[in-house]
């Protein structure tokens, strides 16, 4: 076997005694190495300049199918029969038992290898008529394999190509013949300048390969981000510049205190029971909670007070306690006010959330049990409904949405609420883009915020934008263990600009 290494060398060599050219496949069989060593030995002379010229044929291939390989290893069916003969007969039963015993019979017969005594006691009998054979087909089939193209005339082969043994295939070759600066000695091709050549001074007498500029570098491997995790970017850069500070929400379970009862959510509101929200079974119950605070919201829920007459409920701490996973992002700014309030002398903020929030609620294509929650929270003086619609013009202007209609709705925690919707120009129709509203001073008081300080505050979630910008229209293809992890590699760079 040719040492590929000189494969080069090797070619040059033989062309200089060829004036007319050389078939790279004949090249292949010659040398006895595979065709396509040979063609990379020609792409490499050819980035030398014009040592050869190499002109791209197609060219008519015989290949061994994996039947002739097997026939090559284990001779042909018809010396296994002849093989499998004994000198005192077989029933021909018997050997068509065998593995070869049905295809090779006929060839074997027609090769006058065997004979069939049709009288024989117990059945037709098989005997060897010769001593010995020469299995041609297998020699040749083992030369053709080593490229010796012309083993067999195109009759032969064909007779072969019928019996499945080879197949006829067309594969890309080069007619190579000498260039304008032929040469049989072809220097190695350096192709890094190291500091030893430079320091000897060894590059002087060195060959260096031309640098291909148009060469693509090696695509590193490296991380992905989930088209969520690009859009969530997005909304996060859309809330700085408006100002916002994010809140942190590095908790999925939240007591029913600050996920419901703080928001002035009655404990018999539906939204608080099994099929809605997910209860924990341990720990079953928070305990640490703010006690003057929590006092006052009892007072409110059951009693009323702040001007309102409040539900007029016994409220039960117990239910208070219970620990779940959260159903919003609202409990987070909900502590997030608290603490501001507790800090004294109030200060207006602004403050925005994008997280995971869990609901028991029916799944289907657009809806999973849980989802991630984008909310915005501003609050100060004397703020109005006014000021949330503005807000919310910005905000959503920065998606590129700037047709919005507000329509009147009802949250536990905000009033007046409203739910947002803009003209949607491709399904042509009002789509609803999110929920918003103005807390109640039920919630705003007890957690000791002034007077007059009000809170606006709105959500959307994060699946639905995305979903839309990268065209997808079930969230299971989005989300999940079903989903396909090269629509992650492959999803694009997120801009979410009007
Ligand atoms: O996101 C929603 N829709 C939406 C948002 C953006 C968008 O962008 C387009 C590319 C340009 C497109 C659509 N929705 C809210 C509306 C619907 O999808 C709705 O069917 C599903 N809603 C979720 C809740 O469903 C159980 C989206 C989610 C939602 C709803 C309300 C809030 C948050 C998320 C809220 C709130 C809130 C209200 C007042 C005060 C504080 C928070």
């Amino acid at each position: 076997m040719a040492d590929c290494s000189v494969l080069p060398e090797s070619l040059l060599r033989r062309l200089e005694k060829a004036d007319d050219g050389l078939n790279s496949l004949e090249v292949a069989g010659a040398l006895g190495v595979d065709h396509q060593l040979v063609v990379g030995a020609v792409k490499s002379l050819q980035s030398l300049g014009e040592v050869i010229q190499a002109e791209q044929r197609s060219s008519k291939h015989w290949e061994l199918t994996e039947e002739g390989k097997e026939v090559v290893d284990n001779g042909s069916h018809e010396a296994r029969v002849f093989t499998a003969v004994p000198l005192e007969g077989l029933l021909q039963s018997e050997l068509m038992k065998l593995p070869s015993g049905k295809v090779g019979f006929s060839k074997a017969m027609s090769n006058k290898w065997i004979r069939l005594d049709k009288n024989a006691e117990g059945g037709p009998r098989i005997y060897r008529a010769v001593d010995s054979i020469t299995d041609s087909v297998r020699e040749k089939l083992h030369l053709l394999r080593d490229g010796k193209e012309d083993a067999m005339d195109d009759k032969e082969k064909n007779e072969l190509k019928k019996r499945k043994l080879l197949a006829e295939v067309n594969i890309k070759t080069y007619w190579i013949t000498r260039g304008s600066a032929f040469t049989t000695s072809v220097t190695k091709q350096e192709t890094d300048l190291t500091p030893e050549m430079i320091a000897s001074g060894s590059w002087r007498d060195k060959n260096f390969k031309a640098y291909n500029f148009d060469a693509l570098g090696v695509i590193p491997e490296c991380g992905h981000l989930h088209p969520l995790m690009k859009v969530r970017t997005q909304f996060r850069q859309i809330f700085l510049e408006m100002g916002f500070t994010e809140m942190p929400t590095n908790n999925f379970i939240e007591s029913s205190f600050w996920n419901f009862d703080s928001l002035f959510q009655p404990q018999q509101h539906p939204a608080r029971d099994q099929h809605d929200t997910f209860f924990l079974e341990d720990p079953a119950e928070a305990t640490n909670f703010p006690m003057d605070y929590l006092a006052r919201v009892k007072k409110v829920h059951s009693e009323g007070g702040y001007g309102s007459q409040g539900y007029k409920y016994d409220w039960k701490i117990k239910e208070a306690k219970k620990n779940i996973l959260r159903t919003h992002t609202t409990a987070v700014s909900s502590r997030m006010l608290y603490q501001l309030a507790q800090q004294g002398n109030f200060t207006p903020v602004k403050y925005f959330s994008i997280d995971r929030v869990f609901r028991n609620e029916t799944l289907d294509a657009t809806h999973l049990a849980e989802f991630h929650q984008i909310e915005g929270v501003v609050a100060d003086y004397g703020l109005t409904l006014g000021d949330l619609m503005g807000v919310l013009h910005q905000f959503f202007t920065k998606l590129g949405i700037t047709k919005l209609r507000f329509k009147p709705a009802y949250n536990p925690y905000t009033e007046p609420s409203m739910e947002v919707f803009s003209y949607h120009e491709g399904l042509k129709k009002w789509v609803e883009v999110g929920n918003s509203g103005i807390f109640r001073p039920e919630m705003l008081l007890p957690m000791g915020l002034p007077e007059g300080v009000s809170v606006i505050a709105w959500g959307l979630s994060l699946e639905r934008p995305t979903m839309i910008k990268y065209g997808i229209n079930n969230i299971r293809e989005l989300v999940g263990h079903k989903v396909n992890l090269q629509m992650v590699y492959d999803s694009p760079i997120c801009r979410l600009d009007s």
